[in-house]
Order: structure tokens, then C-alpha cells, then sequence
């Protein structure tokens, strides 16, 4: 290589050299610099001195306006920052204190400190009960609502706590078998023994009722399939296998898509007297569990139909992968201009479009697919910020006229949790950032009462200057729902986070001093009073999610169960991960 090539490869695959400076390649980097800086310097003196007297003062006006406009601008976002952070902590009401809670570890000889039983298969997890002060406290109202539904309402579906009557939906004992499970993770083995016992000797599908298929789909089918699978005892799967089978005619329709109702005793199906329509969340909840059903009693026909109904939703048209919430079993179509939401009969399908992928190993493309598009549809089309302080929330689009609608319901709140699930499988990085800035907007929804609890539905304010949300007297009840305490959970999980356990135990106290009865734990009507009307009602989700995941959340061992082993089913019950 000659010296005249090594001069030019000084250069290679850097900008390109001005013909005027080539000649100074030869010296170092440093004195051609200076070199330049000179020249230049030298250059804006001269035209400088060549600027007329009214030239110059209009360069230096133009100066001291720059000058003043930046001083300006910074001042102002330095006060808007301010009020961000006045309006952000004018949210958050002062925690409740632990008052009347029991909140060091208790001696009670019924939660048993060593294995509940000892599943011999190490595919099982062993559930060893409380281990620190917060799950002792849940496992205590745990106890508290199941000793109030035993003394009151044994074996109906449903407790009115305050005034201690039983009210009845399924006529199914709706409470113990979706509860069985929530008493083994916790260890609870007189409660849990109970609870068998009934399911054993008094739970049958032969009444000549009609039920919601969904609803026992995800609290029945799920809760026996969870039991069977922990404790590995066939009573369970019987049970299961018998009101599977039952729930099979809902398939029957001439579009495959389920009807909503079904005779469990008569099995037979029919849409609901309301409409002809089925409401589309519910038609794509119940794949987990029938899948579950198939991959536990050898019969592929449960798998069969629930997969058949999400493959012919797969190949329907939508809005950047929204679904309006009714679809019609005859047609199978969806309702045109329907509601599009995350919240009432909208947000368990795209919660079972991430789960079922994870349940079958990550091996159906499509469901994947139509997960990662729906959730770029949420980003942009339902993801909006509040004013003035720009908190994230999901929006609807609302019936007819698709119109954006600033208002979310607190069974949204599932979304952080499962966004989470979805990034630690692999999803993109700015799920997890949302699912962050979604699970905060989630947390000031219960912060911002008094009584730490949230309402079911919260609207946003797109414009003002003083209040990010507020709540309609019409919307302000709480049915005392899982959704947030379970993202939570996932979000502590996932990340080791504790401060999702802090805002945990914040919500737990305000169950504790609002929420608990002498015979239970009830509605209440109005979360923006100290003095809430109790609704007297004791929701089965209570015990079967929001303790469940509030003892979970509580653990120092976040792995108790392990997402990277287990889907969990919209009602919280637990199913095992297969390969495929
Ligand atoms: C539960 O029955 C289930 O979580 C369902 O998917 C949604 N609603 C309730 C709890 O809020």
C-alpha cells in the first residue's frame, strides 16, 4: 500500500472530505481541528465588522428575544410539572390504618403449618399454608366468609352476609366449588375437607334449570378441574366430566357458536330471553377449561368445540383486532356496531387469546397473532390520557356511533396483569410499559376514596384543568371484584416488585374496615362514603379470586404458583401448562 492510499483510508466510511481540507490529512486529528475552528472564528469576526450599526441591534434584539422566549418556556413546564404533581398526589387519599386488624401471626390450630397433602407427582405444587402476618390476616377472612356461608347459606349458591339468608342463581352451591381451591393453596383442611364432602354427596347437574354457560363454565367446570388437578382425586374429574358433558349442548347451535344458556338437567340450549344475541366474552372464556376437560378425561370432543368457536371468531372481520361484544349463534357474526371494550362482556376474550397460547405451549400461531393485534388495536384506539395529569386508561368505543367513550370498568383492570404475562413470554417491551402506567391508573381508582375501594366503573376527564376522574353516583358500588389485586399479583410476580404488595395491603384494609359483616363480607353501594350502604350480598368471586390473589400476592415466595407452569382461568382457577 503506498502512503498516498494510507492518507485516504484515514477517511474510509466516514463522511465525506471537502476538497479543501484533503490536504491537511496528513497531521493529527486534533491540529485539523483547530486549524478549522480558527478559519471559521476568523470568518464571523470579519462579517461581524462588516454589519451596519441598525444590522447589529437587530441581531442583538433577536438575542435577548431568544433568550427571554426559553427562559419562558422552561418556567412553564417547570409549573406544569408542578401542578402534575399536586393534582397526582390530590388523588391519593390518606391509607387506612391497620385499626382493628390482626395483623401479627396468629396461633390457630386449623391452618396447618407443614403439606397439606402430599401429592406424591413433584408436578404438583405443595401448598403449606400462611408464612407471614399479611396472609395469616387473608387466610382470617378467608375463614371468617366461609364460616358465616356454612352457618347461613350451606350448600345454596350465594350468601347475604348482613342479614345471614342464602340466595340462589344455579342452584349449583356456587360458593363451595368455586372456593375449594382458594381453601387448599391456603392450607385450609377442615374447610377444604368440607367442601369435598358436599361437591362429593350433594353436588348434581340433573336439576331441570337453566344456567349461564359461561359463568359455570369458569366457576364450576373450573373450580372442580382445578381441584382435580391439584389433589389428583377422580371424584373431581367425575363431577367435571359429568357437567362437561351437559355443557356440550350450548355447542349446538347452527353456527357452533355457544348459546348462552343452558338446561343442565333437560340438556338443552337456547340464547337468552333478551336477545338473540350471546355476548362475545363469554362464547371465548370457556376454552381453557374444556380444553382442560379433554387433555384430563382422554375425550378430545370438549377441546373439539370451545377451539372450534375461537377459530371461526379468528377468520371474522374486526376493528384492528376489537371485537363488538354481541355475537349471534345463528349467524355467526358479530352484532355490527357493538360496543368495543376491555370491560363488561369484552375482556376475557383477549385474556384467553394470551392464556390459551400459553396453555397449549406457545404452539397456535393465530391466537398469538390476534393477541399482539388486538393489543396494538387497544394502543390505538382505546388507550387515551387524562387531564391534567395524563394518567393512561382504556376507553371504550361506544354502540352505533363509535365514539370514544373516556370511561373504564373495573373488570379492565385485568389488563396490566395480563399484558405482564404476555411480555414475560416473549411480547414487546412497551406492553409491560403500559401494563406499569394501567396498573397505577388501577391503584388511583381505589386510592381515591376514602374508603380505599374503587367503583365499578370510572370516568376520565380529557380536558380538565383540575380533575383527572370521577365517579357517577349510578357506578360508584363495588361488588368487591378481583380484577386489580389479580394483576397484582401477576405484576408481583413478574417483576418482585413489593410495592404492588404496599398498594395490596392498602386495598385489603379497606375491605377489612368497610366490607366485613358479622356473616361475611358484602357489597357495598357507594365507595365515596365512610358510611357505605351494604348491599348484602357476598359475590363467589370474593372468596375464589380476590383472596386468592391477595394471599398469593402476599407470599415472599412469589412462585407458590408458578406462571411459567400454570394459565390461571378467568375465575382464578388454576390449569397446567401443556406442551402442546
Ligand atoms: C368473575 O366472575 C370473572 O373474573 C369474570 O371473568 C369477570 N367477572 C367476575 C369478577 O369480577
Amino acid at each position: 500500500m503506498s502512503k498516498m492510499d494510507t492518507k485516504i483510508d484515514l477517511n474510509e466510511g466516514g463522511p465525506a472530505v471537502p476538497e479543501s481540507t484533503k490536504w491537511r490529512l496528513d497531521k493529527s486529528n486534533s491540529t485539523i481541528l483547530m486549524n478549522e475552528q480558527n478559519v471559521s472564528h476568523r470568518k464571523i469576526i470579519r462579517r461581524w465588522n462588516r454589519l451596519s450599526r441598525l444590522q447589529r441591534s437587530i441581531v442583538y434584539a433577536l438575542v435577548v428575544i431568544g433568550a427571554t422566549l426559553l427562559i419562558l418556556l422552561y418556567l412553564s413546564k417547570v409549573s406544569k410539572d408542578d401542578v402534575n404533581k399536586k393534582s397526582r398526589s390530590a388523588l391519593v387519599q390518606e391509607p387506612l390504618k391497620n385499626v382493628s386488624l390482626v395483623i401479627e401471626p396468629v396461633a390457630d390450630a386449623s391452618v396447618p403449618k407443614k403439606t397439606v397433602v402430599d401429592i406424591e407427582s413433584n408436578e404438583r405444587p405443595i401448598f403449606t399454608g400462611p408464612k407471614n402476618a399479611r396472609q395469616y390476616a387473608v387466610v382470617q377472612s378467608f375463614k371468617h366468609a366461609w364460616r358465616g356461608y356454612k352457618e347461613h347459606a350451606w350448600g345454596h349458591d350465594n350468601l347475604k352476609p348482613v342479614t345471614g339468608m342464602a340466595a340462589e342463581w344455579f342452584s349449583l352451591g356456587l360458593t363451595i366449588v368455586d372456593s375449594l381451591d382458594t381453601a387448599y393453596v391456603m392450607g385450609l383442611t377442615e374447610e377444604f375437607e368440607e367442601g369435598r364432602q358436599w361437591v362429593k354427596n350433594e353436588l348434581v347437574f340433573t336439576k331441570n334449570k337453566d344456567v349461564n354457560f359461561f359463568e359455570v363454565t369458569i366457576r364450576v367446570l373450573g373450580g372442580l378441574l382445578s381441584c382435580h388437578h391439584f389433589t389428583q382425586d377422580e371424584m373431581f374429574l367425575n363431577k367435571a366430566t359429568d357437567l362437561g358433558d351437559r355443557l356440550m349442548a350450548a355447542f349446538s347451535s347452527p353456527s357452533g357458536i355457544p348459546y348462552s344458556d343452558v338446561n343442565l338437567g333437560a340438556r338443552t340450549a337456547h340464547a337468552p330471553e333478551w336477545s338473540h344475541y350471546s355476548t362475545t366474552a363469554e362464547v371465548t372464556t370457556v376454552q381453557l377449561e374444556f380444553r382442560e376437560l379433554s387433555r384430563a378425561s382422554n375425550n378430545p370432543a370438549f377441546e373439539d368445540a370451545a377451539a372450534a368457536v375461537s377459530e371461526k371468531i379468528h377468520h371474522l372481520p374486526k376493528k384492528h383486532g376489537l371485537v363488538p361484544i354481541f355475537i349471534n349463534p345463528n349467524s355467526g357474526h358479530f352484532l355490527p356496531h357493538a360496543t368495543i371494550t376491555l370491560g363488561a362482556r369484552g375482556d376475557s376474550y383477549y385474556e384467553y387469546l394470551l392464556k390459551q397460547w400459553l396453555q397449549t405451549g406457545k404452539t397456535i400461531n393465530y391466537l398469538l397473532d390476534d393477541y399482539l393485534t388486538a393489543i396494538e388495536g387497544v394502543r390505538q384506539f382505546l388507550a387515551k390520557r387524562s387531564s391534567p395529569s395524563k394518567l393512561l386508561f382504556i376507553g371504550e368505543l361506544s354502540a352505533g356511533s363509535e365514539a370514544f367513550n373516556p370511561k373504564m370498568d373495573h373488570l379492565t383492570c385485568f389488563l396490566p396483569g395480563t399484558l405482564a404475562l404476555g411480555h414475560a413470554n416473549g411480547l414487546p417491551d412497551w406492553h409491560m410499559t403500559m401494563a406499569e402506567e394501567l396498573m397505577y391508573t388501577c391503584y388511583l381508582t381505589y386510592a381515591a376514596h376514602p374508603t380505599f375501594l374503587a367503583p365499578e366503573i370510572t370516568h376520565f376527564n380529557l380536558a380538565s384543568t383540575t380533575e383527572d376522574m370521577y365517579t357517577k353516583t349510578a357506578d360508584a358500588h363495588t361488588l368487591l371484584r378481583p380484577e386489580f389485586v389479580e394483576s397484582l399479583w401477576y405484576m408481583y410476580q413478574l417483576t418482585g416488585n413489593t410495592t404492588y404488595q404496599e398498594w395490596g395491603w392498602q386495598i385489603f384494609q379497606g375491605f377489612e374496615k368497610y366490607a366485613k359483616v358479622p356473616f361475611g363480607y358484602t357489597s357495598l353501594a357507594n365507595v365515596k362514603s365512610e358510611k357505605p350502604v351494604q348491599r348484602d350480598m357476598m359475590e363467589s368471586f370474593f372468596l375464589s379470586e380476590t383472596l386468592k390473589y391477595l394471599y398469593l400476592l402476599f407470599s415472599d415466595d412469589r412462585y407458590v404458583i408458578d406462571l411459567n407452569k400454570y394459565v390461571i382461568n378467568s375465575e382464578a382457577h388454576p390449569l397446567p401448562i401443556h406442551k402442546n
